[in-house]
């Protein structure tokens, strides 16, 4: 089952994605998402430049060999470049070898463990009222878990809020509506952590107030906190009852999460940054997170982050897959045939394409009672529709930047 052919479709009908397809003589086809936000042509000059003639003759049955081959013969290991472009790879093959066997790829996993994926929803709001409505809305579309991130008084653009784009032209508001990003320089946005972490609790119990104590809620710190700072935000919050709080600080700085473990029993979520197993083993040995936020697209595909949720199984550590817009509908379903099929199934995040993304990339899987399911075509389920896809060349974009108010760059 010889690769014949490997082509890097790049296409921005609501943000850029860069989509790997790989094609056998026998004419299966296979699609890898390797996009990498704000950063996505690097990928595609590593793909095209440095994998695709590499790929043209070898066995594409051969996953976890290719893997290997990829990831060793290389020599500089890792790096988010390297490990999207491995990723991308690894989805394509293992979305032949479902083509070829006539199977979905969960069941090349393993088979199902559970009916669908509990996914949680990105609600916002620049104010409470604004928030209460955003979390009414994402209750009504079906979501059983939501985010819940909010403005902060004396800040005028932060990250997780949505606003309504420039090109909606004031239709439906969204934070990561990349148009409103697209250009020569990243948005500046601002930050100040104490103001903060005095605003956060107050919003997590009116929020518990007004929507009881069942309901998942998670909240994304993005990298904000420096550790001492983390442990008096998840101490404060524990009354709310958290799913998870993720990102607390930087991930870079893997021992400040025994700080923060050391004061409090809010759930971590950690590693969407992170890109290969090796980030997450001390975190998992130590048992200093309890969700593994890893995405398939940048932690070198379903080979890769399978291994890592193995041994975070172990621990009893469980995934959080991550699932951002800028995660392509193919890394996507790549994540539900992965957590369809294991055990320690935690969450999934879904943030949900529009219309334009979900023309160029058909997709089958499906989104009920608040569960995802990748559905049951041969593969991952998605094709890629290039005529759709040519309509919508590359636009320069970039994700934002903080800076504090005295002008000191800070993390976003
Ligand atoms: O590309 C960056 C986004 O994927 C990231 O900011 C989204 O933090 C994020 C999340 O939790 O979805
Ligand atoms: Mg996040």
């Amino acid at each position: 089952m010889n690769i014949v052919k490997a082509e890097v479709v790049v296409t921005s009908p609501d943000r850029n994605f860069v989509t790997l397809k790989l094609t056998t003589e026998e004419g299966f086809t296979g699609l890898g998402d390797a996009t990498l936000n704000g950063r996505e042509l690097a990928v595609v000059s590593y793909l095209q430049d440095h994998v695709a003639p590499l790929l043209i003759g070898k066995d594409a049955s051969r996953i976890e060999d290719t893997w290997q081959f990829f990831y060793r013969s290389a020599y500089w290991r890792r790096g988010p470049v390297t490990m999207a472009a491995i990723a991308a790879v690894d989805m394509a093959l293992w979305d032949i070898k479902g083509k070829a066997a006539g199977m979905p790829v969960y069941q090349l996993l393993g088979g199902a463990s559970r009916q669908g994926l509990l996914a949680y929803g990105h609600a916002s709001g620049s104010d409470i009222p604004e928030l209460f409505d955003s979390i009414r809305k994402h209750l009504e579309l079906g979501f059983r878990a939501v985010r819940v991130q909010t403005g902060v008084p004396g800040l005028n653009a932060i990250y997780g809020i949505a606003s309504q784009s420039k090109e909606t032209g004031g239709g439906e508001a969204r934070y990561d509506h990349e148009p409103a990003r697209r250009g020569a320089q990243p948005v500046q946005e601002d930050w100040d952590t104490r103001s903060y972490l005095r605003h956060l609790p107050r919003v997590f119990e009116a929020v518990r107030n007004e929507f009881g104590p069942e309901i998942p809620l998670l909240h994304d710190g993005h990298h904000r906190m420096t550790p001492i700072q983390a442990a008096q935000l998840g101490k404060n919050l524990e009354p709310y009852d958290l799913f998870w709080l993720e990102d607390c600080t930087p991930a870079e700085n893997q021992e400040s999460l025994k700080l923060v473990r050391q004061h409090t029993t809010t759930p971590l979520a950690i590693g969407e940054i992170f890109n290969t197993a090796w980030d997450f083993k001390d975190l998992i040995r130590d048992q200093l997170f309890d969700y593994v936020r890893g995405a398939v697209t940048h932690m070198g595909g379903i080979t890769a982050l399978k291994k890592t949720l193995d041994y975070a199984a172990m621990y009893q550590i469980k995934s959080g897959m991550h699932g951002p817009t800028d995660i392509s509908p193919v890394g996507m379903a790549a994540a539900m045939h992965l957590g369809l099929a294991i055990h320690n199934f935690g969450i999934q995040e879904y943030m949900q394409h529009g219309d334009r993304t979900n023309q160029v990339f058909e997709q089958s899987f499906t989104w009920q009672d608040g569960l995802l399911h990748p559905g049951d075509k041969p593969g991952l389920g998605v094709s890629l529709n290039i005529d759709e896809a040519g309509k919508y060349p590359y636009q320069q974009a970039y994700l934002p930047f903080n800076r504090l108010a005295d002008g000191t760059v800070h993390d976003w």
